[in-house]
């Protein structure tokens, strides 16, 4: 063999990952695609990159040095069921097996498992940031087995974007690590993008700003501390001017948001680990709101607020309101970001895996789509406390929250009682007030569960478990714990 590595694969995400790394010193890449006219364009389309390419698994296990190491960029599901499978007849102990598709975390834990019976090591990785990411540099969540990452490290590090200096990568934790990690990423990036949504909706509402105007809002706040890619696209994205038309881009595109899936896999798992991630939840269950156009057609004359409360929305003073906007838009994302490192962390108890906290923020820097100055901002906050656990009470979180939280109020307080849906903000700010809370009403659920399900309760007075004879005398007995 002659190549030191191979993509098997080869739609935008592979091809653009095969010239990636064909074009960093020392590698040669082997190609493969099932249909064969793919790996033809590629090859023809780029000499320079002295690509491999094999036609069947035989030819394409045939052109690689030893240990093996094979990339796969196919549809996530069914599709990579069958290239490992292949990947597996022709390969031999010792060879390494990536899947860089979306997988879901659960079916790469399974692969693994499977793929490590026959001797070859089997690796589960997050590849984030598009097309471009992969091209130029993606960030890189790679998972599975200590041996594996020895081989891997070098190359994914010379093909991985860079953020100040340090290529966007780590060894995430054994297995499914490295695609759980991609998956909370996802969630996060949901809930950004939400976040964002609605203070451009109270924006154009409460001021009348043009999208034009709101781009230049954007574009400022990405000079501060929101600076992040996010930020500077939602520029770009309400600055566009239809061609056709001459009116905002913005104006004429379909208000229904579409969705691949990994949003719902975030709040899914969040759910059976038992993490409160709200803002993930509300951002996904937004857009599924949004996908309904039957609905929301015979709901539109549903009743709103009255017009003095619409007044709510009359802005006098624009430029305080943008910045009560921003500061309520910094509060929101701290609580998103924290719920989704949460949630990582209750993923590496529940799993077992070791995941330094600290260094997945620190390879979201680059490459990806949330990537921001503020993910510094959490890596120190884990060097510092590295078993922090919430990552909102850090001294910098708490400082921020503390300036932003009265804007914070008034923002979600205005858009209730303007009518403007802002689910996101609204929730994260009931998630900040319920940690902070001293008591919370959940000692009346668990009265509830005892009265109707004799599920007990503890009391804060005296050890034990407890359960009110309440269809009897109402006297109170010892009980087994049942939870
Ligand atoms: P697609 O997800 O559109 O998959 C197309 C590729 O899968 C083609 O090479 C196709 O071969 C191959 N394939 C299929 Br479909 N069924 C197959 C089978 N049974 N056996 C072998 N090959 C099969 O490609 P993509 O958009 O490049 O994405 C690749 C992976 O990367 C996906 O898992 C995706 O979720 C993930 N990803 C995408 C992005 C992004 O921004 N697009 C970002 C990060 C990760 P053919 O040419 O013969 O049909």
């Amino acid at each position: 063999g002659t190549a030191n590595i191979g993509v098997v694969g080869l739609a935008v995400m592979g091809s653009n990952l095969a010239r990636n790394l064909a074009s960093r010193e020392g590698n040669t890449v082997a190609v493969l695609n099932r249909s064969r006219s793919k790996t033809d364009e590629l090859v023809a389309a780029h000499p320079e990159a002295g690509f491999v390419p094999a036609f069947s698994y035989e030819e394409f296990a045939g052109s690689l040095q030893r240990p093996r190491t094979a990339v796969i960029m196919v549809k996530a599901g069914g599709a990579t069921d069958a290239v490992i499978e292949e990947l597996v007849r022709v390969f031999e102990p010792g060879d390494i097996i990536v899947d860089g598709g979306n997988a879901l975390f659960t079916d790469t834990i399974r692969r693994e498992k499977a793929v490590r019976e026959t001797g070859i090591n089997f690796v589960g990785m997050g590849v984030s940031g598009g097309e471009e990411g992969a091209l130029n540099g993606p960030s890189l969540m790679p998972g599975g087995s200590d041996e594996s990452w020895a081989t891997l490290g070098p190359i994914l590090r010379s093909i991985a974007a860079v953020a100040d200096g340090e290529p966007c990568v780590t060894h995430v934790g054994h297995d499914g690590a490295g695609h759980f990690v991609k998956m909370v990423h996802n969630g996060i990036e949901y809930a950004d993008m939400q976040l964002i949504a609605e203070a451009y909706d109270l924006i154009r509402r409460g001021t009348g700003k043009s999208p034009a105007e709101i781009a230049d809002v954007f574009a400022e706040w990405n000079r501060g501390e929101l600076e992040s890619y996010l930020i500077e696209i939602t520029a770009e994205v309400l600055r566009q001017v239809d061609a056709g038309t001459g009116r905002p881009l913005v104006d004429l595109i379909v208000d229904q948001a579409g969705a691949k899936g990994t949003g719902a896999w975030t709040v899914q798992t969040a759910l059976s680990l038992g993490v409160p991630v709200s803002g993930i939840a509300e951002a996904t269950f937004a857009r599924s709101l949004s996908s309904h156009p039957e609905q929301r057609e015979v709901s539109r004359e549903l009743p709103g607020p009255a017009e003095d409360s619409r007044d709510a929305l009359r802005v006098d003073d624009v430029d305080a309101f943008i910045e009560k906007i921003r500061l309520a838009l910094y509060a929101s994302k701290i609580v998103a970001y924290s719920q989704g490192f949460d949630e990582i962390r209750a993923g590496a108890a529940e799993y077992g895996w070791n995941i330094d906290l600290g260094r997945i923020a620190a390879i979201w820097r680059g490459g990806c789509i949330i990537r921001a100055q503020f993910l510094n901002r959490i890596t120190e906050a884990y060097a510092a406390t590295p078993e922090l656990p919430v990552l909102l009470t850090a001294p910098y979180f708490v400082d921020a929250l503390t300036r932003a939280q009265s804007a914070w109020r008034d923002v979600v307080a205005t858009s209730a009682r303007a009518g403007i849906p802002a689910p996101a903000f609204s929730s994260s700010l009931a998630y900040y007030d319920g940690l902070r809370a001293e008591r919370l009403p959940a000692a009346l659920i668990q009265g509830q569960r005892d009265f109707f399900g004799a599920h007990t309760y503890k009391r804060i007075d005296k050890p034990g478990t407890f359960h009110t004879l309440w269809s009897g005398d109402r006297t109170e007995i010892e009980a087994e714990d049942t939870h």
